[in-house]
């Protein structure tokens, strides 16, 4: 069975994404996602000038060969591009074995391990009442555990707020905002944010008080500091927030320096996550064999597909390290269905972030994955069970959206 066609698809609909197709001579076609938000063309070139043209002839049974001829033989391997691209085609293909065997992905990577994935999804308001608000609405949709995002005075908008106040900061203007809150903007130029780490410290804690106070110590909370702390200001806000017991603290200071955590795990008990910025299991290795993590956090799009992402999780698991897979709107519904059946059949789930892509999305993006009682499950179709839609595709043009840039208030570029 060999690949003879190989097409990147870029479409539009209700925010920008990557998907690659091979289709193999008999007619079975794989999909997977290289959607890197803000920078999809560079992907997707990657993909069309340098990837496509080596598939062709290829066998698409040899996954493993695949993904170590496109990584070793790459000679300029890892970061984002690369392991985005080498991500798609190992999820294609895995899609495609899977489809010739007639059986969901799942069962290829071992089976079930548990009736369904635990899922967070994303609460979120400017102020305490539109959190709570939030909050309940999660709770009625069915989810388990939410993530916990609110404004901080003084700041006009923060990451990760679906408000009124941040409403216009939406991947698509004047749609709904309850998808849109990912503010990936359709701008020529990112939008510039501005960020104060001591209004936040103060902050934070407040926040988790009032939230425990309202629903008491059962609901899982998690938090998303977005890279933006040094090490000594991380170990501040995990110690402040203990009181609240969170299922984990995420991104606390930027990726690049592994050293930072060991300084945070030193004073605090606070879990802590890190890595969907990660490509490859060398940026696990010194943080998976020091013990300063608790979740890995990247997706199967940007770290090497589920070829590699399984493996970073068996080597997590030496260490009772647990998975907490990246899920947000700009991981495509490809990428999400690939995390489901890899988080389906791994011994070391932890839980699994899921946002909800809008109803447009689905029009493309035609998935069985299921969503009830706050898990997530993946279907009996044979393959990843998603189709892509090309007619619907063809209404949604990619048009240029990045995410915004942050400034310290004496006008310092500082991490988003
Ligand atoms: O900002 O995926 O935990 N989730 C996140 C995301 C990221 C976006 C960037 O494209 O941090 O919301
Ligand atoms: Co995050």
């Amino acid at each position: 069975m060999r690949i003879a066609n190989v097409e990147v698809l870029v479409s539009s609909p209700g925010r920008n994404f990557v998907t690659l197709r091979i289709t193999t001579d008999d007619g079975v076609v794989g999909l997977g996602d290289a959607t890197l938000n803000g920078r999809e063309l560079a992907a997707a070139a990657y993909l069309t000038e340098h990837v496509a043209p080596l598939l062709i002839g290829r066998d698409a049974h040899q996954i493993e060969d695949t993904w170590q001829y496109l990584y070793r033989g790459a000679y300029w391997r890892r970061g984002p591009v690369t392991m985005a691209s080498i991500a798609a085609v190992d999820t294609a293909l895995w899609d495609i074995k899977a489809k010739v065997a007639g059986l969901p992905l799942y069962q290829l990577l071992g089976g079930k391990s548990r009736s369904g994935l635990l899922v967070y999804g994303h609460a979120s308001g400017a102020e305490l009442p539109e959190l709570f608000d939030s909050i309940h609405e999660h709770l009625d949709e069915g989810y388990r555990a939410v993530r916990v995002q609110t404004g901080i005075p003084g700041l006009p908008s923060v990451y990760g707020v679906a408000s009124s106040r941040n409403a216009s900061a939406g991947a698509d203007a004047g749609s709904d905002t309850r998808y849109d809150y990912e503010p990936a903007r359709r701008n020529a130029i990112p939008v510039e944010e501005t960020w104060d780490t001591r209004a936040y410290l103060r902050h934070a804690p407040t926040v988790f008080d009032a939230v425990r106070n309202e629903f008491g110590p059962e609901l899982p909370l998690l938090h998303d500091a977005h890279h933006r702390l040094t090490p000594i200001q991380a170990a501040k806000l995990g110690k402040s927030l203990e009181p609240y017991d969170l299922f984990w603290l995420e991104d606390v200071t930027p990726a690049e320096n592994q050293d930072a955590l060991r300084r945070v795990r030193e004073h605090t008990t606070t879990p802590l996550a890190i890595g969907e910025v990660f490509n490859t299991i060398w940026d696990y290795k010194q943080l998976f064999e020091e013990q300063l993590i608790d979740y890995v956090r990247s997706p199967v799009t940007h770290a090497g597909g589920i070829t590699a992402l399984r493996r970073i999780f068996d080597y997590a698991a030496v260490y009772q390290i647990k998975s907490g897979v990246h899920g947000p709107t700009d991981v495509s519904p490809v990428g999400l269905a690939a995390a489901i059946h890899l988080g389906i059949a791994i011994p070391n789930f932890g839980i699994q972030e899921y946002m909800q892509h809008s109803p447009v999305t689905h029009e493309v993006f035609e998935t069985t994955y299921t969503f009830s009682d706050g898990m997530l499950a993946p279907s009996e179709a044979p393959g990843l069970g998603v189709d892509y839609n090309d007619e619907a595709a063809s209404a949604f043009a990619y048009a240029g959206a990045y995410l915004p840039v942050n400034r310290l208030l004496d006008g310092s570029m500082h991490d988003w």
